[in-house]
């Protein structure tokens, strides 16, 4: 295997949630960033690491991998003495699937917030009505997080695990649209997991994100 391991990109977006979890698997990745807004995730170079031209995509193992989740489930995979993530007929199997999932099923419900709310250019453009579905969409969204973490303190009744990493992130961008307030367990889950060494660390090889430019967006009047 290649020993070489180097992450693509872009600060505040998905890739946050690999870098985090090679941080807590102790592994020291090259980090390239890229800045969406120049068009660098459209070259031809990365569109040949990234059909898509998405972050993140990781190199490891002399592979390359794109696809978040897929990525998380790789890492555990080949990695399984670090026991972040419960193997095939493991306890909890199903729900450590599940969950790394069901971050994907919230991570869209943001961008999509993103996309009205931050990234169009002009308010004309943004639709009151999408916005208001998909805030409602998001709370939902929530509401079974705030259930199993009233049990206990991470996804997985075993502790920390890659479910945790998957959903973290995702959380962060949430709060910009949905009140915590209504889900305490869910706020104090998110500062449990922001207190983690390898979150910070992570945060700090990222670089800040940069584009919310308040703490909360209001749905706007129709
Ligand atoms: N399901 C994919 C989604 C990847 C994705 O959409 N990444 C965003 C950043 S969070 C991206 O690269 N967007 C660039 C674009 O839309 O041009 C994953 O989990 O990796």
């Amino acid at each position: 295997m290649g020993d070489e391991i180097r992450l693509h990109s872009v600060a505040g977006s998905r890739s946050f949630r690999v870098l985090w979890l090679l941080f807590e698997m102790g592994l020291e990745p090259e980090v390239l960033t890229y800045d969406i807004a120049k068009g660098e995730l459209r070259s031809p170079e990365f569109q040949g690491l990234s059909p898509a031209g998405r972050v993140p995509v990781l190199e490891i193992d002399s592979k390359v991998l794109f696809e978040s989740g897929a990525i998380t489930q790789y890492l555990c995979e080949t990695r399984p003495e670090v026991g972040l993530a419960p193997g095939v007929g493991e306890e909890e199997r199903e729900h450590y699937l599940t969950w790394v999932h069901y971050a994907e099923t919230i991570g869209v419900l943001i961008q999509n917030l993103n996309l009205q709310q931050v990234f169009l250019p002009k308010p004309e453009m943004r639709s009151p009505t999408v916005i208001g579905i998909e805030v409602k969409r998001l709370a939902i969204s929530l509401k079974p997080l705030e259930q199993i973490l009233a049990q206990q303190d991470y996804l997985l009744k075993r502790g920390f695990s890659a479910a945790d990493t998957m959903m973290g992130f995702t959380l962060e961008s949430a709060r910009h649209y949905v009140k915590f307030d209504r889900f305490p367990n869910v706020a104090a889950y998110q500062a449990r997991l922001e207190g983690r060494e390898a979150y910070q660390k992570a945060l700090k090889a990222e670089g800040l994100q940069q584009f919310y430019d308040r703490d909360f967006y209001e749905v706007p009047e129709a």
